[in-house]
């Protein structure tokens, strides 16, 4: 990586980000996802940092002035009409003011909100722009445990695939079979138009995403009720970690920013969630692995949501280190890592989307798991994969494992805001 030209990098991710800056929120890529994305948006942010300190704070803002009433942060806002992505808001019919999805994502919001913190250069301005924002990431991280988690047991549940940012995941294959298809509304992709259909999810998981979302539709998108109906209740473990780590960060910042009423519940819920994690260990797979709540069982599915609960420090160091081997195995067996399945599994598509991929965001993430758990080496190995990949293919929306081959759309905003994060 001696001849790696940092700066040229450095300099395309400042121009990607703002290509595709709408103002006060950025889109993820234009054409294929013409609006604000949620978990897009917080990472963009750490992007953003690097540019203009003030820029971040007004994406993560725009953000959270879209929060429910009950504590739920959509996980898109659609700020102005757009034919070009399906499903839009017509098919939500969330009947917010501003009109969002009625599901969430994964809440790497308060991982973000400290980061921007810790690196500030303007304290005063980051405090400042923090404060506010700390209930409502707050009020977000209790919403997911009173409605994902109504029985108590510690860990929340997601209720639609879109939920875990890891749409067709191999994870969601057995209990997306459950998700009828009877009843679904005539509908057309627009995916397919901007991408190739080999690199996107497949009809049938479509019409599984479309039923789930006319089903909590018909629920007023109630969350106290979509929960027990849904016939897709899934524990990631990435999303479980994501959200502790993010409680933890915000109970942090309560401290340090003196803003009282957030650390102590927080922390509770922390532990309680520590507690039970390990629940989602699979001996076979020497990861964690998904827990099908409907069908009451761990799913068999090694996918790179096993490995995220490093962002976290979840389990033994010794358990942290064989994730670490299991990353490093599937390096050797790829020309880059980390992939989003299994490459040992039949199931893995080194082409198709969250089923075989190398996504920017979560090598980022699964990175700074790793130093937190001390494990340098493996870290600075995902970073310099992540930087060949950009190097060899540009800012691609993720990339095949295989040959490096950039896949999905094209100057895509959370890969530049991760490659100047680690090129800064
Ligand atoms: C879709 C925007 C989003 C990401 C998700 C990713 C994809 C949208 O794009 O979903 O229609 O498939 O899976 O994680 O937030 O980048």
């Amino acid at each position: 990586m001696s001849t790696y030209d940092y700066n040229a990098a450095f300099e395309r991710a400042a121009r990607i980000l703002a290509d595709n800056d709408q103002g006060s929120y950025t889109v993820p890529t234009k054409g294929l996802y013409p609006f604000q994305w949620n978990w897009d948006s917080c990472l963009t942010a750490l992007g953003q940092r690097h540019f203009d300190e003030k820029r971040a704070f007004t994406e993560i803002e725009t953000l959270l002035a879209h929060q429910w009433p009950d504590g739920m942060v959509p996980h898109i806002v659609f700020h102005k009409n757009d034919d070009g992505y399906f499903p839009g808001p017509g098919v939500w019919n969330t009947g917010r003011p501003t009109p969002t999805s009625g599901i969430t994502q994964p809440p790497v919001l308060g991982l973000v909100l400290r980061r921007l913190y810790e690196e500030a250069r303007d304290k005063n301005l980051a405090a400042e722009r923090i404060r506010p924002l700390l209930a409502k990431a707050a009020k977000w991280h209790r919403w997911f445990y009173d409605m994902r988690d109504p029985k108590g047991t510690g860990l929340i549940a997601i209720l639609h695939p879109w939920e875990s940012g890891r749409d067709n995941s191999v994870d969601w294959d057995e209990a997306l079979a459950r998700v009828p298809t009877d009843g679904v509304e005539p509908y057309q992709r627009r995916d397919t138009q901007h991408v190739n259909a080999g690199q996107r999810p497949h009809k049938s998981e479509y019409d599984r995403y479309l039923w789930l979302v006319q089903c909590f539709r018909g629920l007023g998108w109630d969350n106290s009720k979509l929960h027990d109906a849904s016939p897709f209740q899934v524990v990631d473990p990435g999303f479980n970690a994501i959200l502790m780590r993010s409680d933890e960060d915000v109970a942090h910042l309560a401290e340090v920013l003196g803003v009282d009423g957030i650390a102590e519940d927080a922390r509770w819920r922390v532990a309680k969630a520590r507690a039970a994690f390990e629940m989602l260990w699979s001996e076979k797979h020497g990861q964690y692995v998904c827990f099908d709540r409907v069908a009451n069982k761990l799913v068999d599915s090694p996918s790179i949501g096993g490995f995220l609960p490093l962002v976290a420090s979840v389990g033994t160091p010794e358990r942290q280190r064989q994730l670490r081997d299991r990353i490093r195995a599937q390096r050797r067996q790829l020309a880059y890592g980390i992939a989003s399945h299994d490459p040992a599994d039949t199931r893995f598509e080194a082409k198709r989307y969250w089923r075989g991929p190398i996504w920017i965001i979560v090598n980022y993430l699964i990175a700074d798991g790793l130093k937190r758990c001390g494990l340098d080496d493996a870290a600075a190995e995902v970073i310099s994969d992540s930087l060949a990949l950009i190097e060899k293919s540009g800012f691609a929306e993720y990339y095949d494992p295989q040959t490096g081959e950039g896949l999905g759309g094209g100057s895509f905003t959370w890969t530049a805001a991760m490659v100047a994060e680690l090129v800064a």
